[in-house]
């Protein structure tokens, strides 16, 4: 081993290592190079390692070759790890870049359900004429929902509301909300203008027109001197601003327990306007809501003296309302939580 030929083999270690830092395709190959050439188990070290053969005035000389050659090699890497850490850099910036003009993805707003949204537009129109929301309770006594209203445990009409009922001490789902203006007569003196809003149940094989719970909206005024004029007054200015001002309205003769007389209040069928068309039945109008005087015996066991006071109620089922201003045809659309319809509704 002479100097030369030690002089030459770092110089073929320097050549193939700026080679290499320059042929380097990322910083990690620059990392392995640094170990292979650089480090102490690397290429310089281990042709350094036979200085000790050499007669000592050759070893500075060695020494200083190896000096240079090590900051030939350490320069290149450094200026290759320069420049691939500003290519490495710039790729990722590119890769991770965010667009800010991307639209961001829609926000699905809520609304209410059709049901919820009408039974307010209902009261709205009443509160207007001042007629104030209370709330009864949902499970009632058969005392409060029945007999008060003059249906007797054993009256005929009984039959026309299936009933669930809850024990055998009289507890029931509530048939309609009409209990709850029972409760509003034994709390208020008149002059009382409530409305009655809320879910009533019927045990019910369910279909297209038929549900077995549905929502009710239930009105009662009780002052003196109230009458059928009052009632037809307040049902068409309540029509006028559901289904247009211009919609013609009719009375005609109904039948409920409670109200005596009892009518059934129609509007001229809002599909053909009068032709008969099978949404009417082919009658040219179509009944959205019952009243009538309410029964004395009624207000009695109201705790309003029936001699003094006169009142009118009514009552209608919100889904229809609701389908007739909608053009709904399937009452199980309102129970079936798709948002494709309940979305569809204003
Ligand atoms: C209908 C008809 C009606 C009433 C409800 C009522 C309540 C009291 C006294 C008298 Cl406390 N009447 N409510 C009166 C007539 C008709 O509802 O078809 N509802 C869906």
């Amino acid at each position: 081993m002479d100097l030369a030929q030690l002089t030459s083999d770092l110089e073929a270690l320097r050549a193939r290592a700026i080679a290499a830092a320059a042929a380097a395709p990322d910083t990690a190959a620059l990392d392995a190079l640094d170990v292979e050439v650089l480090g102490k188990k690397g290429g310089i070290t281990a042709i350094l390692r036979s200085i000790g053969a050499l007669p000592p005035e050759d070893r500075p000389r060695l020494g200083a070759v190896g000096n240079e050659v090590r900051a030939a090699v350490e320069a290149a890497i450094s200026a290759a790890r320069a420049r691939l850490s500003a290519s490495e850099l710039a790729a990722r910036l590119a890769a991770e870049a965010v667009d800010v003009t991307t639209p961001g993805r829609p926000v699905r707003r809520g609304s209410l359900h059709p049901i919820m949204e009408t039974a307010r537009e209902i009261a709205d129109v009443f509160a207007q004429f001042g007629f104030v929301v209370y709330e009864g309770p949902e499970v009632e006594d058969d005392v409060t929902n029945f007999q008060m209203l003059n249906i007797p445990p054993d009256h005929p009409a009984r039959d026309l509301w299936d009933t669930l009922y809850l024990d055998l001490e009289g507890r029931l789902l509530r048939t309609h909300t009409s209990p709850g203006q029972i409760r509003v007569m034994h709390q208020e003196q008149p002059p009382i203008r409530a409305l009655l809003p809320g879910r009533c149940f019927r045990y019910e094989a369910v279909d297209a027109s038929h549900a077995s719970e549905f929502f009710q909206v239930e009105g009662l005024m009780v002052d003196e001197g109230t009458s059928m004029a009052d009632l037809k007054g307040l049902l068409d200015q309540f029509a006028h601003a559901m289904f247009g001002a211009d919609r013609p309205t009719r009375f005609r003769p109904g039948y409920y327990p409670f109200t005596e007389p009892s009518v059934a209040f129609d509007i001229l069928c809002v599909i053909c306007n009068g032709e008969k068309c099978p949404a009417c039945s082919r009658t040219g109008w179509m009944t959205i809501l019952g009243a009538g005087m309410v029964h004395p015996v009624v207000l009695r066991y109201g705790g309003i003296d029936p001699e003094r006071y006169q009142g009118f109620a009514f009552g209608m089922g919100v889904e229809r309302i609701a389908n007739l201003r909608h053009h709904v045809v399937d009452l199980r659309q309102y129970m079936e939580d798709d948002l494709r319809f309940l979305g569809a509704f204003r």
